[in-house]
């Protein structure tokens, strides 16, 4: 059983209202689920109607169809997006869970090198990016004046090197969730309202690359069900920064390599030394002390 079932939280709790971006799949559907089987009402928002369809069904299955909306979203267009705040104002008059995890990382068959596919570039920060400040720019405005008290929950990355755009994107996006942490903790009146990002590790969504169910979930990674259930207890906890481990990453490595990377800078090495000829013996020589200390 989930460990904050049945548990009142001043947010998460039966009754209150959940907006999910890139909710028709994956970590967005598994947190559709996860906060329906808790009661809330969920508005589900995706670029793919087809897919929001299925995911509309088995959301409704779980609190009933007048506790679900459904609407076809573009995060990257503004229209789209101040269509979808409306939907939800009209239909329930406040959100309680903003869940802003809308991503791509690419167009098909795009290279992902920091000078080529421009295209691509464009179409990752429209969506990683702009999606995430327009779904900001809707609804904030909203939330800072509810009395109830609200959470927005930002998804980001721990991608390493391999598709340049998509990681500028998340780097983006963690700079736009602290902004926004600050923002809300120095604004008077306080707002109720807390930001949170939340870092998935190696999560298993049960489709591949190519959308075809993949045989079974790789040991290594966490189910979406097992890593959203962990992103909730955090944000229950109050944390802003949700570092979710899996299988393989523990959150003493992931501590340990965010400390390595800070000290690329601090120390003078060069960019990404963890991946680097000569810096990589240092760096696991660095992990094995790091751990050894733990023990
Ligand atoms: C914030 O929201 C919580 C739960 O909705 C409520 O109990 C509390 O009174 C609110 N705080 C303020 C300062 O309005
Ligand atoms: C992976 O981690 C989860 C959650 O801690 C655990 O339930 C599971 O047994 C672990 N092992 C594998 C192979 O999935
Ligand atoms: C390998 C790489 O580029 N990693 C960076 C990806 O983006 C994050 C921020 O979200 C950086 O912390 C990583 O260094």
């Amino acid at each position: 059983m989930s460990p904050v079932a049945n548990e009142f939280h001043p947010v998460i709790h039966a009754g209150a209202v959940a907006v999910i971006t890139g909710a028709a799949s994956g970590i967005g559907l598994a947190a559709a689920k996860e906060l329906a089987k808790l009661g809330l009402k969920i508005a589900l928002a995706d670029i793919d109607e087809s897919k929001l369809k299925t995911a509309s069904k088995e959301i409704a299955e779980i609190v009933g169809d007048s506790n679900v909306l459904v609407v076809p979203t573009d995060v990257s267009k503004i229209e789209e997006v101040v269509k979808l705040r409306d939907r939800v104002y009209e239909t329930w008059g406040e959100v309680s869970v903003l869940m802003n995890n809308a991503g791509v990382s690419g167009l098909p068959g795009h290279k992902g090198t920091s000078w080529e596919g421009l295209d691509s570039w464009k179409m990752v920060f429209d969506v990683n990016l702009f999606g995430m400040v327009n779904v900001q720019h809707t609804f904030v405005p909203n939330m800072i004046h509810q009395e109830n008290a609200g959470v927005i929950i930002n998804t980001g990355s721990k991608q390493g090197p391999g598709n340049a755009a998509y990681n500028a994107s998340k780097a983006a996006v963690k700079s736009l969730t602290e902004g926004l942490a600050h923002e809300l903790r120095h604004r008077r009146p306080a707002p109720n309202l807390t930001a949170h990002l939340f870092i998935p590790g190696w999560t298993y969504t049960g489709l591949t690359g190519a959308n075809e169910p993949a045989a079974e979930k790789p040991a290594g990674a966490w189910t979406s069900q097992e890593t959203v259930r962990y992103m909730l207890e955090r944000v229950r906890n109050g944390d802003f920064y949700i570092l979710v481990p899996d299988n393989e990453t523990t959150n003493e490595v992931d501590h340990l390599r965010i400390m390595w990377g800070a000290g690329d800078i601090a120390e003078g090495r060069p960019a990404l030394s963890r991946w680097h000829p000569t810096y990589s013996a240092l760096f696991e020589e660095y992990m094995r002390d790091g751990l050894a200390q733990l023990d």
